[in-house]
């Protein structure tokens, strides 16, 4: 018996990308674990991925094709081959694009894998080819992205360990105990050294129990916030006006406007206290260099993409940018701009956009011309993970919609599947991986042959060409061929990429990108020049934008702004009359808590700590550690409501309703609930609603970017045996 060793990459959705090692005995891998030579895995993995082989080898994977023989959603399917599924998928596209057009078809996928070949690659070219419909991949942080790239120009970020010459760290609605867990011990070592460090969040997270102070305002106010403490630092002089009026556009006018944002009115606003206010304002511009650390859980709200604009002014009116140790940290997904992805030049112009968030509207009427008859799901779990899920399970019912999922599981989406497809797992497919947390390469080396029929992404998109009749070479290269052919077409473009083989890859370390300068910023001498040295950002100015010219151009607000809940409330009313079913016994909630006269409370649902969204959320080792599915509240809601810890909840506005259990505790602020995300709806057991969190998350959009606001989310409670 030979033991072979295989070097891979976790595939997740994580801005740690990291390294791992697979043992692999006859053909089954028999150890999974951290790649020890990998420097930002440094030797460990997870809670969530260590128990990696337990999904690799679960009982449940999908191994053959199977075509629906009941009603959808009734779990009676038959086992068809790859040949005889390939050849209906194609027949009825053929169906679909002669009488509506490829429009008509809509691929869907998102974070189930990161990698170039499996996601981003399968997601563009045969749908491009085929003219189907685009999807708006807006449901994670569009708007962040939008207005990081407006401000700065690009999304660039220090390395995790340049925390350790921070002085002051402000990790801003973002959980990395949880959400990027590599992060964690460099920030801890830095603490160490006597680096303060803030945490600002509605809930007490694993993050947030060990920082030096941790403030809990409302949720979607924290532009608000942001423009308060400006506006402190402001009227305190704190503020650097030399770098404002050299290496910014629109300072003025963002004066003029942070004029409006006085302690007194942020503090009603948010619910903190002023002088809590003023003290992170001073705090913040006398502490220096001082980091602001946000992900996209922060922006994931009605005001999201303005909030992301608020928070980025603070390094600039502090001179931050450009500091090592200082500045932002959001993503490094910039460093990796690809290049020969797409195809385009070889494919019919683009097709309509259809965006994600709003699938269950799409499905159910809100997309015309031609309505979506077909949808394609790969690498997503949207009948579980996206807003409005009862509209969207409306949506996957229909009798005329022909579904494909192609998935290692039979989950909440499969279910109302027409045809499944069995996945291969990150064990059994090649593929190369960036991160958006650091710089690394890492390439994933497939360790074992595909459980039973299952095949990659790729493979199928090749099979899918084929039977649609495309014969074009870059739809049928094997994985290692689309990997060297996207290196080279992007080494021509970013300097960065230069010199990265395949070749190099597949020895089994990470290759770092060859970055100028590791600060986001800094000066680079070829970029720089012109500008009489100082940071540069790759804006229109060159310049952080405060005053976005492009986006007064689009229509939008130019400087950083917040909205007034009543402005959010007319575009998304709270009680929007989807047509929902009430819970059983219970009254669909059309105006305010009838009767019951409590005011409805924020619900929050970021990430479990034990899964990735729903990937993993079927692993019994991690299920059982992450609990029956449950509710924060905290214990003055709970008494006002008469609930008690461990009671089964009823959570409902006028989307829909599931049940969860009651937790109480002040972890959470008044005001706030919390659940987190990615529970399998019909694996929703003692409860056993069939329903999870999203049946009552909005599907209405964020201010840029068309941003989901899973967070902006109001709903009522009340006990499940008190009937409605
Ligand atoms: N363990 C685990 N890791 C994950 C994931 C997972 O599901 N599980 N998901 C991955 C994905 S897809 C992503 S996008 C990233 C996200 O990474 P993060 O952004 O770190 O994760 P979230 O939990 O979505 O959101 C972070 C925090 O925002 C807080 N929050 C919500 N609303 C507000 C607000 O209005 N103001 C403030 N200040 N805070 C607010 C929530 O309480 C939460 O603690 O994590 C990735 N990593
Ligand atoms: N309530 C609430 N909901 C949220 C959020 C929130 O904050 N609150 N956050 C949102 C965010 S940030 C995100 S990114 C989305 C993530 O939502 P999704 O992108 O849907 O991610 P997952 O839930 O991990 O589901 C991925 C699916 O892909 C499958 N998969 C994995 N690898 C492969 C593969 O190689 N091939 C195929 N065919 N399938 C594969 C997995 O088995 C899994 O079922 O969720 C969103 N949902
Ligand atoms: S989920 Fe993140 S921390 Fe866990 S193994 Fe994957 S990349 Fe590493
Ligand atoms: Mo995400």
């Amino acid at each position: 018996m030979t033991m072979q060793r295989i070097h891979g990459a976790c595939p997740h959705d994580c801005p740690d990308t990291c390294g791992v090692v697979t043992e692999v005995e006859d053909g089954r891998a028999v150890k999974f674990y951290a790649d020890p030579q990998h420097p930002i895995t440094e030797g460990w993995l997870c809670a969530k991925v260590r128990p990696y082989l337990e999904r690799v080898y679960h009982p449940d994977r999908l191994q053959y094709p199977l075509r629906r023989v009941g009603p959808k959603g009734s779990g009676q399917w038959a086992r068809i081959t790859w040949d005889e599924a390939i050849a209906e998928i194609a027949g009825r596209w053929r169906e679909i694009i002669a009488r509506y057009g490829a429009a008509a078809i809509l691929p869907y996928s998102y974070s189930g894998t990161l990698g170039l070949v499996q996601m981003t690659v399968t997601s563009s070219r045969l749908w491009n080819r085929l003219g189907a419909s685009q999807l708006e991949r807006s449901i994670c942080g569009a708007a962040a992205e939008f207005a990081v790239e407006a401000t700065l120009g690009v999304r660039h970020s220090p390395p995790y360990e340049h925390v350790a010459h921070s002085k002051l760290v402000i990790i801003w609605g973002h959980n990395p105990a949880s959400t990027a867990p590599h992060f964690m011990p460099h920030l801890k070592n830095a603490q160490r050294s006597g680096c303060q460090v803030v945490v600002i969040d509605p809930r007490r997270t694993r993050t947030a129990r060990g920082a030096d102070w941790h403030l809990a305002p409302l949720p979607n106010t924290d532009g608000v916030l942001a423009l308060g403490l400006a506006h402190v630092i402001v009227a305190e002089k704190l503020h650097d006006e030399a770098w404002l009026e050299t290496r910014t556009v629109g300072w003025p006018q963002l004066r003029e406007r942070l004029a409006a944002y006085e302690p007194g009115r942020v503090a009603a606003i948010t619910g903190l206290p002023e002088a809590a206010i003023i003290d992170l304002a001073r705090l913040y511009a006398t502490t220096q260099p001082a980091l602001i650390k946000f992900a996209d859980g922060l922006q994931r709200h009605r005001n999201g993409g303005q909030t992301v604009r608020a928070l980025l002014t603070l390094p600039a009116l502090t001179g931050q940018y450009g500091v090592c140790g200082g500045g932002l940290a959001y993503s490094t997904s910039g460093y990796f701009k690809w290049a020969g992805v797409s195809h385009w030049e070889n494919c019919p112009p683009p097709a309509r956009k259809v965006n994600m968030n709003r699938l269950g509207a799409a499905l159910t009427g809100e997309v015309i011309n031609p309505p979506v008859m077909s949808l394609y799901v790969f690498g997503s779990n949207p009948a579980a993970i996206a807003p409005n899920a009862g509209l969207i399970r409306q949506g996957l019912q229909r009798e005329d919609l022909f579904t494909v999922v192609h998935e290692l599981f039979m989950t909440d989406t499969a279910d109302y599947a027409d045809i499944v497809l069995p996945a291969t797992s990150q064990l059994e497919h090649a593929d190369l991986h960036k991160a958006y947390g650091h710089t690394m390469l890492t390439y994933n080396q497939p360790a074992i042959p595909p459980l039973g029929e299952s095949k990659s992404n790729w493979e199928v998109m090749g099979l899918l060409a084929a039977a649609l009749g495309f014969d074009e070479p870059w739809l049928h290269q094997s994985a290692d061929e689309v990997i060297e052919e996207i290196l080279t077409a992007s080494a021509k473009h970013n300097p960065a990429f230069r010199g990265i083989t395949l070749e190099q890859l597949k020895q089994g370390q990470p290759v770092p990108l060859a970055l100028e300068s590791a600060t986001p910023f800094a000066l680079s001498p070829s970029q720089g020049q012109g500008l009489g040295g100082g940071p540069y950002f790759p804006t229109p100015s060159g310049k952080v934008e405060l005053y976005s010219q492009h986006m007064a151009e689009a229509g939008l607000d130019p400087l950083p702004g917040w909205l007034e809940p009543e402005q959010v409330e007319q575009f998304d009313p709270v009680n929007e009359s989807s047509p929902h079913l009430p819970p059983e016994g219970g009254q669909l909630l059309t105006s305010p808590a009838p009767g019951r006269g409590s005011p409805p409370l924020t619900l929050i649902s970021g990430a479990a700590h034990h899964f990735v969204t729903s990937s993993m959320a079927n692993q019994p080792s991690l299920l059982e550690r992450e609990g029956t599915p449950f509710v924060e509240i905290h214990p003055a809601d709970a008494a006002a409501r008469g609930i008690a810890d461990g009671e089964t909840l009823v959570v409902e506005n006028g989307r829909g309703w599931c049940k969860l259990r009651a937790v109480v505790t002040d972890a959470v602020r008044p005001g706030v609930l919390a659940s987190p995300k990615g529970r399998w709806a019909k694996l929703n057991p003692s409860t056993s609603s069939g329903r999870n969190v999203n049946w009552t998350t909005p599907d209405a959009l964020a201010d840029l970017a068309g941003q989901s606001t899973f967070h902006s989310n109001r709903v009522w409670i009340r006990r499940a045996e008190d009937r409605g």
